[in-house]
């Protein structure tokens, strides 16, 4: 029942003098999630499991207003864990199918014949930057920054199956993709050893795009925020062992070894809160805790019938406006 306005009408009958509150709302939805900084040193692992028993998950940060959320407190100058990493057992050894995988630009989707061809040492998603694939003159594939300027590899598809075009105007992996999706199926899609030997004899002199690629970085939690806060000049992937997240005093992010032991942010999603501001005009004494909660109980009824599950109320009286009720009932004559 989001966002609805209502009009309520309460009628309490209690023992001696009876209650009317007629009030026009629209109930106002706080946001939930709050962030706990836990300052108790672990690896990356740990802190995770630690959020997930004690909170919902280790910190999800989706913008500048969670940011300002974070409430960490001033004196810990120490690197804290956020739930973002890399999942290098989804890219490093094998074509699996996770959100970190490798990916077919054509499909957009894992290869389903599992080959793979990497040249030694690759992929290294070296300067936490690489994640577009070219093929060298060997024919071994290398993933390298998809801004810089490389030859590329096409392929059409046919009655035959696939036949690859060699493009030798140099240009950004994107830049490849589009020219190949305009003009041709798509960059190269590359299936088997027979496949790779195609597109490597096109490819005497240099480095080519090739259709692979993916997308670094899963939240914990699974959501799928875009929002990112890096430091400068990370992340920076320093000597290929920088695959978690952890954020500094300044809230930037910064790549660094998953076993590291850092304090961290966890954060907490609760259930959603609306506050209802209700005008009560009445005869009767709200302090007396039996009056408000036959109120609660009658407001509970009528919020049930309208659609409403799974929500508890409590008053929310200022000690001022407490006073003022006080007073006001006083005025009214009321025993
Ligand atoms: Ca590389
Ligand atoms: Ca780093």
């Amino acid at each position: 029942m989001d966002g609805h306005a209502l009009i309520l009408t309460f009628v309490v009958l209690g023992s001696g003098f009876t209650f009317f509150a007629h009030s026009s709302y629209s109930p106002i939805h706080l946001p939930t999630r709050r962030y706990h900084y836990v300052d108790i040193p672990m690896n990356f692992t740990q802190a995770r499991d630690y959020c997930r028993e004690k909170f919902t998950d280790l910190a999800t940060i989706r913008n500048l207003e969670d940011i300002s959320m974070l409430n960490r407190p001033t004196m810990k100058k120490d690197l804290a864990w956020i739930g973002l990493s890399d999942d290098v057992k989804s890219w490093k050894t094998a074509l699996v199918n996770d959100a970190n995988s490798w990916r077919w630009s054509v499909t957009e989707q894992t290869s389903k014949t599992n080959y793979s061809n990497w040249y030694m040492g690759e992929p290294n998603f070296g300067g936490g930057k690489q994640v577009c694939v070219g093929i060298n003159v060997y024919g071994g594939w290398t993933d390298y920054i998809c801004s810089a300027a490389k030859k590329s590899v096409c392929f059409d598809t046919n009655a035959n199956g696939k036949s690859y075009v060699f493009i030798s105007t140099e240009k950004t992996w994107q830049e490849a993709q589009a020219y190949c999706r305009e003009y041709h199926t798509d960059l190269a899609l590359i299936e088997n050893a027979e496949d790779n030997e195609a597109v490597r004899s096109l490819n005497a002199q240099s480095i080519a795009w090739i259709g692979l690629y993916r997308v670094p970085w899963t939240w914990s939690d699974k959501s799928s925020s875009n929002f990112t806060n890096w430091a400068s000049g990370s992340p920076d992937n320093i000597d290929g062992d920088e695959h978690c997240v952890a954020e500094y005093l300044d809230s930037k992010w910064h790549d660094t070894p998953c076993q590291d032991e850092n304090t961290l942010l966890c954060h907490e999603d609760g259930k959603l809160k609306s506050i209802l501001r209700v005008k009560l005009q009445s005869d009767a004494d709200l302090t007396d805790e039996a009056v408000s909660t036959k109120i609660l109980q009658q407001m509970s009824t009528l919020l049930t019938k309208q659609g409403w599950t799974d929500f508890s109320l409590r008053w929310n009286i200022q000690p001022r406006k407490l006073k003022e009720v006080k007073a006001a009932g006083s005025d009214c004559g009321v025993k």
